[in-house]
């Protein structure tokens, strides 16, 4: 690559990144893909399982999430999981290829009662060897060390939006709680894994804003999920305006460009988006997807869909198992991990 490498940068000014989110669209991909290729393999794409280990009940307000207490979503609520049901999940989804297992729970942050089941989840997955990661709210320096200790690779706590758009969304929890909460996972030494949501009825500004605030971090977070708003019925944002699709593939590109480094998670929202929006979405830099037929509450794209876009685009996962259909037929009864043993069939 003939274009120099340059140095990853903490001081984006919002001028610098409206310049970028203003250039006509071939130039903004042309970019984005000249950065991706000078550190990725453009036709590798990291495919990560999500696992709902506690579902529903969340006393938080966040505008789009259906697991909130507060809105009537219709969703069945869940104890956490046992940790040895945890683990058989985390199994289907090595024997389907998966490198890393992502599970979320819907807390404002981990009691400490639910610590010690937690941390054998982390331990049981890793001993697996698979990466894990896990989302479960706000965490204090002490419960990022124990997670820490116990071999979690990845936390994700996303940032959701732009500063100044943030109490349209949220109330229970500040912007400041949820950096103070990525400070605390980066000084355990465990991987960061934070984006947002667009598509929520936020200015072009706030999309800059968001991606403003991830890439001026001290450090950039390993990982970024940009997620498009998934309406659910019931929550506050179910008959918000549909973002214009190639607004959504903007914000992809302008992360590549700002966070060379990281992998760009095109993460909630597959579902109602076309593959060409999808290959778009990869031209762009988005180099990391969630595989499998519900992400924690809501659909995905189906197995088969993913596999014959990836075979389309000559993509490629990043482990690749080969398993005969008719073994992964049977194994493919609605989990998550199940349909990531179809899908590794097929690539
Ligand atoms: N309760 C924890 C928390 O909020 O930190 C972890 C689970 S929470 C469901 C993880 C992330 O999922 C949220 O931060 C949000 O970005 C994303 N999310 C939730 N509902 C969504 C929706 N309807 N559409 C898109 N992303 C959503
Ligand atoms: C993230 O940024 N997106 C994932 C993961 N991190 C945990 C979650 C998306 C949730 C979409 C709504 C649902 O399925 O409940
Ligand atoms: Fe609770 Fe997380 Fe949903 Fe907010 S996003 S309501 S904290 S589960």
């Amino acid at each position: 690559m003939s274009e120099k490498i340059e140095q990853l940068r903490h001081d984006w000014s919002q001028q610098e990144v409206a310049s970028l989110f203003s250039l006509p669209m071939n130039d903004l991909l042309f970019k984005a893909q000249t950065v991706h290729r000078q550190h990725f393999d453009p036709n590798q794409v990291q495919v990560s399982t999500l696992l709902s280990i506690k579902t529903g009940a969340c006393p938080e307000d966040c505008a789009y999430c259906p697991q909130s207490a507060r809105f009537d979503t219709q969703l069945e609520k869940e104890k956490l999981m046992a940790v040895e049901a945890v683990i058989e999940k985390a199994k289907a989804a090595k024997a389907a290829g998966s490198d890393r297992f992502c599970m979320g729970a819907a807390w404002r942050s981990p009691h400490a009662r639910d610590m010690p089941m937690v941390l054998a989840m982390v331990k049981g997955v890793k001993d697996l060897g698979m990466e894990t990661c896990m989302t479960l709210g706000m965490l204090d320096s002490e419960k990022s060390q124990q997670l820490a200790a116990a071999g979690l690779d990845y936390y994700n706590h996303n940032l959701d939006t732009s500063p100044e758009y943030y109490g349209e969304i949220i109330t229970t929890r500040t912007y400041s709680d949820r950096l103070e909460t990525l400070q605390n996972v980066r000084d355990s030494g465990m991987k960061v894994c934070s984006g947002g949501i667009v598509g929520m009825g936020e200015q072009e500004q706030d999309r800059m804003g968001l991606l403003r605030q991830l890439a001026n971090l001290p450090q950039h977070p390993d990982s970024v999920p940009i997620n498009q708003l998934v309406k659910v019925k019931g929550t506050p944002l179910e008959s918000v305006n549909d973002l214009d699709p190639f607004e959504f593939i903007r914000t992809i590109a302008v992360a590549r460009i700002m966070m060379p480094k990281s992998y760009v998670r095109l993460s909630a929202g597959r579902e109602e988006m076309s593959e060409e929006m999808q290959s778009m979405c990869f031209f762009a830099g988005a180099n990391s997807i969630f595989y499998g037929e519900c992400l924690l509450t809501t659909p995905n794209p189906a197995a088969n869909k993913d596999q014959a876009l990836f075979s389309k685009l000559g993509i490629n996962s990043k482990h690749q198992v080969t398993q005969q259909p008719q073994r992964l037929n049977e194994l493919l009864k609605n989990t998550t991990a199940n349909a990531n043993e179809l899908f590794y069939s097929a690539v």
